[in-house]
């Protein structure tokens, strides 16, 4: 099937059908009494179209502190269905249906709110539950529609027809939990896919360039399936702040999240080149990411960027200690591991793939790193690829279209030669980088990061031209 363009969030909910109600809880005490007042408030939104719907559920606790909670409420038609959620892990029997918090969000103090949401089907219609419990108890009181009324904003009856539904037409909602098969990425159908994206550039230095316009061009202008989230480790990143990087990656995956896009988390080191300098560092992080986002079906994890000046052995230990630690809390994902001399496979070490294909990680749902630079690295490295993708999953978690150095001039032909062998051989890519750095490697050009526009044609460096060309070509990801 073809992947249709995909509009902006707020296309869509101006498109469907809105409807939101409130649902106050009236505290089971007054105020002033010395109990704690008990209930909780939901506000219940949807976009919806024929046949299907998105869902957002603001959840606000009035009662008493709670550690891990559980929102029920019952469908009031028989042919509405949960599809796929987030935030909670979601369940449904009948028309009853069960949200339950996942690890980051199951603390909730008084007066605290959490969202969660999920991808829906109807059939007859689709009305708003109407009561709702936390916990068992009931959130219950006056039902108020709030924007806008009912009467002003009947539902379409046919479909808009430019208005794929959100989550519908996305690369995550197609392609759903990936897993390593073979040598191929696959989809929910056990079938290879190719990812194409960008990656940010380092995020202590350009979280300017991460924000609700630039995802919504990179979701919906680029048609991208993946952003990368580039977290260096050294060079003023994660080790200065390990709670507010953590917070900044997880971020991101739900921005990315939202607009249906992979986020593939890319722990980067570089200077160490040995990742283990960081070993502890990365367990600490992938304990917590991977804890966080183990519900989500759009998290990929790169564990070592670019390993550098040592053995694939020292990298195969490495790998060996932190995949452990995402099993253990996310043990679906599929992880990446950094090869040899800078991710080359080892080529640029004057070595080759052999050493990862006769010693792989000892570790299942795994790929391995290869980067490149176009104007850098050419023939001898592409026939390596070429070789080892036969044997490995690879995964071009990182490639520029100019010299290693990520800058000068973009070399149109190598470029083009290696996303046409990346494009046959299935293999996934993200480019260096979705930034405005005055660099040739940056897809934007500089200062259109500190404006709010991030399409058309002013926006663009000769590298963002042809990346965007290249990323926003039907993807034709299987169904069956
Ligand atoms: C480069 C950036 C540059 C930055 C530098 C800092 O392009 O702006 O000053 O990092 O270390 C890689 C690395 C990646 C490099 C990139 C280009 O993964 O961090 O980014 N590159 O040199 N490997 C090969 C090339």
């Amino acid at each position: 099937m073809k992947l249709l363009p995909r509009p902006s969030r707020r296309t869509l909910v101006m498109a469907g059908a809105v409807g939101a109600l409130t649902v106050a809880a009236s505290a089971a005490v007054p105020a002033a009494d010395a109990q704690a007042a008990t209930g909780c408030a939901v506000t219940y939104t949807t976009s919806s179209w024929s046949g299907g719907f998105t869902a957002n559920i603001t959840i606000k606790n009035l009662g008493d502190a709670v550690d891990g909670w559980t929102l029920g409420f019952t469908f009031p038609d028989a042919g509405q269905r949960v599809g796929q959620g987030w935030s909670a892990t979601w369940s449904q029997t009948g028309a009853a249906v069960t949200a339950r918090s996942v690890s980051w969000n199951g603390a909730l103090a008084t007066g605290a709110s959490t969202s969660v949401g999920f991808n829906g089907t109807w059939s007859a219609a689709n009305p708003a539950p109407t009561t709702f419990t936390l916990n068992g108890t009931a959130c219950t009181g006056a039902t108020t529609p709030t924007t806008p009324p009912a009467s002003t904003t009947p539902p379409p009856t046919t479909p808009p027809p430019t208005t794929p539904p959100p989550g519908g037409q996305t690369p995550v909602a197609v392609n759903g939990q990936l897993r390593v098969c073979g040598v191929n990425l696959c989809n929910q159908y056990g079938r290879p896919i190719q990812l194409r994206g960008m990656s940010t550039h380092g995020i202590q230095w350009f979280a300017r360039c991460y924000n609700d316009a630039s995802l919504d061009a990179l979701a919906d202008d680029w048609r991208a399936d993946l952003l990368r989230i580039a977290m260096y480790v050294q060079e003023d990143g994660y080790e200065t702040d390990p709670a507010g990087f953590t917070n900044r990656v997880n971020a991101l995956v739900d921005e990315a999240e939202q607009r249906g896009m992979y986020a593939l988390i890319d722990f980067h080191t570089l200077t160490p080149g040995d990742p283990m300098h960081n070993l502890d560092r990365a367990k600490t992080f992938f304990a917590a990411v991977s804890a966080r986002n183990a519900a989500k079906k759009n998290v990929i994890y790169e564990i070592a960027n670019e390993p550098n000046g040592v053995s694939w052995a020292t990298i195969k230990s490495y790998a060996e200690q932190v995949i452990p630690v995402i099993r253990a809390n996310d043990p679906d994902a599929v992880v990446v591991v950094g090869t040899r001399g800078w991710s080359s496979l080892g080529v640029s070490d004057g070595a080759n793939a052999n050493e990862v294909i006769d010693n792989p990680v000892n570790a299942t749902n795994v790929m391995y790193t290869f980067h490149f630079y176009a104007a850098s690295h050419r023939d001898n490295y592409r026939a390596e690829v070429e070789r080892a993708a036969a044997r490995l999953p690879l995964f071009v978690t990182e490639f520029g279209t100019v010299a290693y150095t990520g800058d000068g001039a973009v070399d149109v032909a190598s470029s083009n030669a290696w996303l046409d062998l990346l494009d046959r051989l299935k293999i996934s890519y993200a480019n260096w980088t979705y930034s405005d750095k005055a660099e040739g490697s940056a897809a934007l050009r500089p200062g259109t990061c500190a404006g709010s526009t991030y399409t058309g044609p002013g926006v663009l460096t000769e590298s963002g031209a042809l990346m965007r060309d290249r990323i926003r070509t039907p993807d034709n990801f299987p169904t069956a």
